[in-house]
């Protein structure tokens, strides 16, 4: 993924046809597209395909499974056109490093979540969180997935693992862009203050525009 604006858009539609207009207006604004099971249980796997002849398509099935299962979900993601798959860290190094191991194969990457942005986070990831950062630099992992909405955690997590942060949480959770940004993220992950504004091309250049002013100013 080349960084150029700094937003991925979450398409978490179950329409197709609309999500690939609409991917296809918010281009210029957006460096990724992260598809999500509401839109491949909906649509179908082949959306991976052509959203990709549109941007770069980012995998998010969350795998947590064991590896020989992570790696077989991975390369269908892959061989369909994505350029990277999303994983959970808590099923360990092993089921991570299966995930790296396929990427490779594709010359794919893979985001390991290490904390989520929603309040549940602080049942069990919140405490494991320098053990899911360990396993995830030990796995040699593309980018780490943290909540935007919680610049702290940004923070933390960019003190324990020197890689690509990308961040949900922004707009509809409550996080903003730029607070994210100067925690550390690299990326920022929205979805619904895009495809359920009144005006969702507008929306992602107000959103990108928002964090590229931010850039210049630093
Ligand atoms: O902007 P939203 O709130 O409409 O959508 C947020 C998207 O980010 C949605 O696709 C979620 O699956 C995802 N997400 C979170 O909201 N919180 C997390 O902690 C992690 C993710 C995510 O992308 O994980 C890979």
């Amino acid at each position: 993924m080349q960084k150029q604006n700094g937003l991925i858009f979450a398409a978490d539609l179950k329409e197709r046809r609309k999500t690939l207009n609409l991917t296809r207006k918010i281009s210029d604004y957006i460096d990724a597209v992260k598809v999500n099971y509401p839109l491949v249980l909906s649509t179908g796997a082949e959306i991976i395909s052509d959203l990709s002849d549109i941007t770069d398509v980012i995998a998010d099935f969350k795998l947590a499974d064991v590896p020989h299962i992570n790696s077989r979900i991975s390369k269908i993601a892959f061989n369909k056109g994505a350029s990277a798959v999303i994983c959970h860290a808590f099923t360990g190094e092993e089921s991570l490093k299966s995930c790296t191991k396929t990427a490779s194969e594709f010359d794919g990457e893979v985001y390991s979540v290490v904390n989520m942005s929603h309040p549940g986070s602080e049942d069990v990831m919140d405490s494991s969180l320098p053990k899911l950062c360990e396993i995830s630099k030990k796995a040699d992992i593309d980018g780490v997935i943290a909540p935007g909405n919680q610049p702290d955690k940004i923070e933390m997590i960019k003190n324990k693992i020197d890689t690509k942060i990308l961040s949900p949480g922004i707009g509809a959770q409550g996080g903003k862009g730029k607070k994210a940004i100067s925690a550390g993220a690299d990326y920022i992950i929205v979805g619904r203050s895009i495809y359920d504004s009144t005006d969702p091309v507008k929306s992602a250049k107000k959103i990108r525009d928002n964090i590229k002013m931010y850039y210049s100013n630093e």
